[in-house]
């Protein structure tokens, strides 16, 4: 079982990702073991973590700040434990890193520690995001998927912006196979460039990255949003990883074929969807930055992080051509 994203290779060099394991459902049911309540539940995230961030973005984009809690953890993996030689993702011990925050719940030091009060047999990496049950003191889903889903709808009687509806029921089957090809060959796609150990798996990722950018760049020539003129979930996923490949997929997994600056569309796009209301603030480029560059040391021996290119998505954009 991987301890962490830089196990997860198969024999042929190629990244691999590992399922999630705690799958349980936030309900509006209020007789449901987890039933939707405001401040009952907390968001452990990383702001460097696209995955994470992409909850981060729900939370904003629904109003649910008041009744979900979060917390990030501090950008750069450190030793999780004195014992071992994991590392991963740890807590800051004060408010020295801006952005990161001590847990307020149950005063771990990192992220491990909180899988281990959830599960004492639990076996498998300690990733972010974490959504955490206050009550029952247990982890209710590490699948950001899935969570995003359950921010969506099942606290609707809580939401400020309970209207929005990112998955609605007619496009659910656009969503759902736009979120296919983008997850495989965009979201995580960066990730099957950046962590291939051989050549081979290389070339073939980053080729259907390209072809999958491209078929973005011709989508969004036509229409708003990746499902038509309304925005969807299938946005917000890709938005998260969009924003940081110049700033680091572009340098750091080798995605230079083409920036993504030099996308109009896609680029337009991106700033189009920093500037929805809410969505800015699930977006911390120094810890993105911080994160990427300086917790892998066999990618980056030295920790560097590169000057540029310092993007301001908050500028005009072109997008207002297809309507409101
Ligand atoms: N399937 C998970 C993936 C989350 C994930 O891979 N998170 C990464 C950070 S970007 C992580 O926490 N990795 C910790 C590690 O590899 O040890 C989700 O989408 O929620």
């Amino acid at each position: 079982m991987a301890r962490s994203a830089l196990d997860e290779m198969t024999e042929s060099g190629a990244f691999n990702r590992t399922p999630s394991t705690f799958r349980d459902f936030i309900s509006k049911d209020k007789t449901s073991q987890f039933p939707a309540e405001s401040g009952r539940y907390h968001l452990y995230i990383s702001y460097g973590c696209p995955w994470a961030s992409r909850c981060l973005a729900f939370v904003k984009l629904k109003g649910l700040d008041k009744a979900i809690s979060y917390t990030s953890v501090k950008p750069i993996w450190e030793r999780t434990k004195e014992s071992d030689e994991h590392f991963g993702w740890v807590f800051p011990s004060s408010t020295e890193e801006p952005g990161a925050e001590p847990d307020p719940l149950n005063g771990a030091k990192s992220i491990r520690e909180l899988y281990e009060l959830a599960s004492s047999n639990y076996v498998g990496k300690y990733t972010v995001p974490v959504l955490w049950d206050k009550k029952l003191k247990t982890i209710v889903s590490n699948e950001s998927a899935e969570i995003i889903r359950m921010f969506n709808t099942e606290f609707n009687d809580i939401a400020e912006n309970a209207d929005l509806d990112l998955y609605p029921s007619h496009m659910q089957a656009l969503i759902d196979e736009a979120n296919e090809w983008i997850y495989d060959r965009i979201n995580n796609g960066v990730y099957k460039c950046g962590f291939a150990k051989k050549q081979g798996p290389y070339d073939e990722a980053v080729e259907k990255l390209y072809d999958a950018l491209d078929k973005c760049e011709e989508i969004l020539s036509k229409q708003r949003y990746i499902c038509g003129n309304t925005l969807t979930e299938a946005d917000v996923r890709l938005f998260v990883t969009l924003i940081r490949f110049d700033e680091v997929y572009a340098v750091y997994f080798k995605c230079n074929k083409k920036l993504l600056r030099e996308y109009p569309n896609l680029f337009n796009y991106t700033k189009d969807m920093y500037q929805i209301p809410g969505m800015s603030s699930a977006v911390n480029m120094a810890h993105i930055k911080k994160h990427y560059y300086g917790s892998h040391p066999s990618l980056n021996p030295f920790g560097i992080i590169p000057v540029g290119p310092g993007i301001d998505y908050s500028s005009p954009h072109d997008r207002e051509r297809f309507g409101s």
